[in-house]
C-alpha cells in the first residue's frame, strides 16, 4: 500500500485562528500486544510507531503499530486488543484521527479516561474498513488518556495503525485569584483609614497605578496563574514603596504579618498605624488573618 497518500493532511483551525495540533504526537503509549516479525529480523511494531508522526518507513520498517496476529498467536484472543496514549495533561478533544493500515479494525471503540484505568466510550465503530477514520467530538470531551479498544479486526493480520492522532486544546487549571482580590481589598481599605490628607495624597500617588493594573489583571479573561501571582507581587512592592520610610518592625516572612501586631484587633492596628503615620512613620499593612478580627 502506498503510504504517501496518508501524508496529505488537512488541519483545521480554532475560531480564534490558532491551528489545531496533534497533541498525541510523541506522547507515551502502550498496547495490549505488539507483533514481532520473526521472519523479518524480529522487527517490533510497537505502540510508539502510531504516535511518531511518520506514515512511511524507518530503517526498513514500516512506522505502524501492529497487534498480535492470529497466525502467530492461534491460542490468544487476538480480537480483544488495544492501544492507548497518555497526553500527559487534560485536553478538550475536538477530533481523533485513526490512520489504519489495510488491516484495520472492523469493530472497535474509542475510549477516554482521566486516570488511565476507568474508561468511557466516546465512539463505537461497527463497519470499519481501514484507511483514515476521522471522529469529531463536542466541547465536553475532556481527557488525558485516549484508547482504541479493538473488538474485531478487519482480517487475520491484527490491528494496524500508521498513526493515532488526537487534536485538542489544553485545559487550563482554574486560576486562583483569591490572593489578588485580597491584596486589592486590603489596599483599598487603607485609602479610607483616616490618615492625614498629605499622607493619603502621597500614598495614592504611589499606589493608584499599581492598583489599576492589579484590577485589570483580576478582570482579565483567560488570566493565568503566573500573571495573577505577579500582580500580587507588584501590588505589594508598590504598597511597600508607598511607605514614607522603612518600618522599624520587620515583616515576618512566614505569614507577612508584623511580629508586633500579632494578636491585635483590626481597630487597634488601624489606630496604631494612624498614629505611626502621623508621627512620620510608615504605612502598615493588615494581614489577612488580622483583617478577620
Ligand atoms: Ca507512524
Amino acid at each position: 500500500m502506498a503510504s504517501n497518500i496518508f501524508e496529505f493532511k488537512v488541519y483545521g483551525e480554532y475560531t480564534d485562528g490558532e491551528p489545531e495540533e496533534n497533541v498525541a504526537l510523541n506522547k507515551p503509549s502502550s498496547a495490549s500486544s505488539v507483533f514481532i516479525d520473526a521472519k523479518d529480523g524480529n522487527k517490533e511494531y510497537s505502540s510508539s510507531l502510531a504516535f511518531d508522526g511518520n506514515t512511511g518507513s524507518i530503517g526498513g520498517k514500516q512506522s505502524r503499530w501492529v497487534s498480535y496476529r492470529r497466525k502467530e498467536h492461534p491460542d490468544e484472543n487476538v480480537d480483544d486488543q488495544w492501544i492507548s496514549v497518555d497526553l500527559e495533561d487534560s485536553y478538550k478533544i475536538s477530533r481523533i484521527v485513526l490512520n489504519w493500515e489495510g488491516s484495520g479494525g472492523k469493530e472497535y471503540k474509542v475510549q477516554i479516561s482521566d486516570n488511565g484505568e476507568e474508561w468511557t466510550d466516546v465512539s463505537h465503530v461497527t463497519d470499519g474498513k481501514g484507511g483514515i477514520v476521522e471522529l469529531s467530538f463536542d466541547e465536553e470531551t475532556i481527557a488525558r488518556y485516549v484508547k482504541m479498544q479493538g473488538i474485531e479486526p478487519g482480517g487475520q493480520y491484527g490491528y494496524s495503525l500508521w498513526e493515532f492522532e488526537v487534536y485538542g486544546r489544553l485545559v487550563n487549571p482554574p486560576v486562583d485569584t483569591a490572593a489578588l482580590s485580597a491584596a486589592i481589598e486590603e489596599i483599598r481599605s487603607f485609602r479610607t483609614d483616616g490618615y492625614t490628607s498629605e499622607s493619603i495624597a502621597l500614598y495614592e500617588a504611589a499606589i493608584t497605578e499599581a492598583l489599576r493594573v492589579a484590577e485589570s489583571v483580576l478582570n482579565k479573561e483567560d488570566v493565568t496563574q503566573e500573571e495573577t501571582d505577579q500582580a500580587v507581587e507588584n501590588l505589594q512592592a508598590a504598597f511597600e514603596s508607598a511607605e514614607g520610610k522603612p518600618c522599624n518592625n520587620k515583616r515576618s516572612p512566614a505569614d507577612g504579618t508584623y511580629p508586633g501586631n500579632r494578636g491585635s484587633t483590626k481597630r487597634t492596628l488601624r489606630k496604631r498605624a494612624a498614629t505611626h503615620q502621623k508621627a512620620g512613620g510608615c504605612i502598615r499593612k493588615l494581614s489577612q488573618r488580622q483583617r478577620k478580627h
